[in-house]
């Protein structure tokens, strides 16, 4: 019997030591271990063995002996598998450099960022702000006090400490005429949140950008003039704009700036409710209180602000007839649009 395990010992040492993938490992298994394997065998032949317990506990660590080495074996080589798919895998790239076999950009950040290039060649800095704001932000350094009905129309989300999700960029206004005082050109884009019914031009969440600038002598021709720069320059075209009154309790006067539907021409759709003309960029010239609460002398300076539809200026640039799209996550449409 020992004779035997031995020689079965070696040609299991050989065989293992060449087997090179999982089916000869199998193989194996099933040649020592199986039913009709070899120890199954030796089992078998221990009937005719005198000393049968000494012979027993060979079989046994001979069995023992075979199993370790074909998990061994297994394990190695899964691990040189794991090894080789690392070694080929493509290589982590630390710069996030964006690459069209990854990912594309939001349609959104694609906006953000020209309209953003656009103003910061106008001397614009650009400024990050909270989404959860207190509602001094939000509306009393805005001139909008608690009883005022302004604040119907911007219903939103409030925490249970009294903050709030900003229902307007026009929040960081306060902040950052402290933050800068006069002269100052600023925009500030961020996320809006308000509790309302969407539709194909109205989300719960979306994107504007506020910009500001204070300086002597600010009138209403420089807002007109740096409207009618952005818009030409983000469309690079020419589209038909509308300025008429609008109500804000925070400008005075106050204008709502409203462009051509270019999903439609003017017709009328679902996208401009059916209007043919889409609200994009209220504005107007910063009224004195709101200056004073932000510490600006006003008697020396004067200034105008306006709040960019951001989403909304997205849909018309790149054709996107529902504003819900934005937030759909359907990669296959918001993927379409790589370029930066
Ligand atoms: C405001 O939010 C003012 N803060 C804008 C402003 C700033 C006026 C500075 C004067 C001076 P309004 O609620 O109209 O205004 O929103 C501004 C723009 O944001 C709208 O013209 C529209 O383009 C976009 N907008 C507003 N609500 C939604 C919505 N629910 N979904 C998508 N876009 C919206």
């Amino acid at each position: 019997m020992k004779d035997r395990i031995e020689a079965l010992g070696a040609s299991f040492a050989e065989a293992i030591s060449k087997a090179v993938n999982e089916t000869e490992l199998e193989a194996l298994r099933i040649e020592y271990l199986g039913k009709k394997g070899h120890i199954a065998s030796l089992m078998q032949s221990l009937r005719d063995v005198a000393d049968k317990k000494a012979a027993g506990q060979m079989i046994n660590a001979f069995k023992c002996e075979v199993e370790a080495k074909l998990t061994e074996a297994q394990e190695a080589l899964r691990r040189a598998a794991v090894e080789a798919q690392i070694r080929g895998a493509k290589k982590y790239n630390p710069t996030l450099n964006f690459s069209e076999e990854l990912g594309s950009y939001h349609p959104i950040t694609l906006a953000t960022r020209e309209v953003e290039q656009i103003f910061r060649s106008m001397g614009f800095t650009i400024e990050d702000y909270a989404e959860v704001v207190d509602d001094y932000e939000c509306f009393e350094s805005l001139n909008i006090p608690n009883h005022h009905p302004a604040r119907d129309m911007q219903d939103t989300y409030y925490l249970e400490n009294g903050q709030l999700l900003k229902t307007q960029t026009s929040a960081a206004q306060n902040a950052i005429m402290k933050k800068y005082g006069a002269p100052l050109r600023a925009i500030f884009p961020g996320r809006c949140f308000r509790n309302e019914s969407t539709d194909a031009c109205h989300e719960n969440t979306f994107f504007q950008m506020e910009g500001m600038m204070i300086g002597e002598d600010i009138s209403i021709s420089n807002l007109i003039y740096f409207m009618k720069t952005m818009l030409s320059e983000v469309f690079k075209r020419d589209i038909k704009v509308r300025l008429r009154p609008g109500f804000f309790p925070f400008v005075e006067p106050g204008f709502e700036l409203d462009i051509n539907c270019l999903i439609c021409g003017g017709d009328g759709c679902p996208s401009c409710k059916n209007s043919g003309w889409l609200e994009l960029c209220p504005c107007g010239m910063i009224h004195p209180n709101v200056l004073r609460d932000g510490g600006i002398d006003t008697e020396k300076y004067t200034g105008f602000a306006f709040g960019l539809g951001l989403t909304r200026l997205a849909m018309m640039k790149y054709g996107i007839k529902d504003i819900r799209d934005f937030n759909s996550g359907d990669l296959k449409s918001l993927s379409q649009f790589k370029s930066l």
